[in-house]
């Protein structure tokens, strides 16, 4: 679909998904990722498109998502799980059906962008960890974050999701498996290069 080749096109179509603050901080992520994409040797391209698009449903009505997975094989434990998750796995549904994006990065990119999952790709982490450290994030440890971000993204993203699962546990919520396996993942890999500090 032609929205997808212009810009501005593409842009005013993420706009109109979502409020003000959140528009922000997409185009905040997606800044981010083309850096981190030039850093750490991803396609920059790629990673400021996946920015724009990685939140496209997070202000959609829980009704509206639960249509869109409902109509699409996803894992049980989604549906029945934290909402919060919906809207990257619905997001990635409908870029590629109502965009007409078709880029199977992209697509794994924005899918996994909350969650991670176990071999994430290079754009894949590239995505999630400008998710989590953009200029407009503020939350305790966003700065280790930032830091950690400049000397290896592995790290940066498995003390991430540490973070975030800290703080489910704090609140009492559950942890999807996913994002467990992603960060035990990242981990043992780590282990195996000879060691994780972070
Ligand atoms: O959409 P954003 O707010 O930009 O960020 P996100 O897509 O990373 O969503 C993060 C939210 O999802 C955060 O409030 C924590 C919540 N969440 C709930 N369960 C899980 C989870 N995040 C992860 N990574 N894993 C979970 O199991
Ligand atoms: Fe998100
Ligand atoms: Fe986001």
């Amino acid at each position: 679909m032609e929205v997808w080749n212009d810009r501005n096109a593409l842009l005013a179509q993420v706009r109109a998904q979502m409020n003000e603050k959140r528009y922000q901080h997409t185009l905040g992520v997606a800044e981010t990722a083309r850096l981190l994409a030039l850093q750490y040797g991803a396609d920059p391209k790629k990673a400021e498109m996946a920015g724009y698009l990685h939140d496209y449903c997070k202000c959609w009505p829980i009704e509206k998502m639960r249509e869109v997975l409902l109509r699409h094989d996803l894992p049980p434990e989604l549906l029945a799980g934290e909402k919060e998750l919906w809207h990257a796995f619905a997001g990635a549904i409908v870029i590629q059906t109502e965009l007409g994006v078709t880029d199977i990065e992209i697509l794994q990119a924005v899918r996994y962008h909350t969650t991670g999952r176990v071999g994430m790709s290079l754009l894949e982490k590239v995505v999630c960890v400008a998710d989590y450290i953009e200029p407009n994030r503020n939350y305790p440890g966003v700065d280790t974050i930032r830091e950690l971000a400049k000397e290896d993204l592995d790290t940066a993203l498995a003390v991430a999701l540490g973070g975030t699962i800290q703080f489910l546990i704090e609140k009492k919520q559950s942890v999807y498996p996913l994002t467990l396996l992603a960060y035990n993942d990242l981990v043992s890999r780590k282990g195996r290069e000879g060691g994780f500090n972070g």
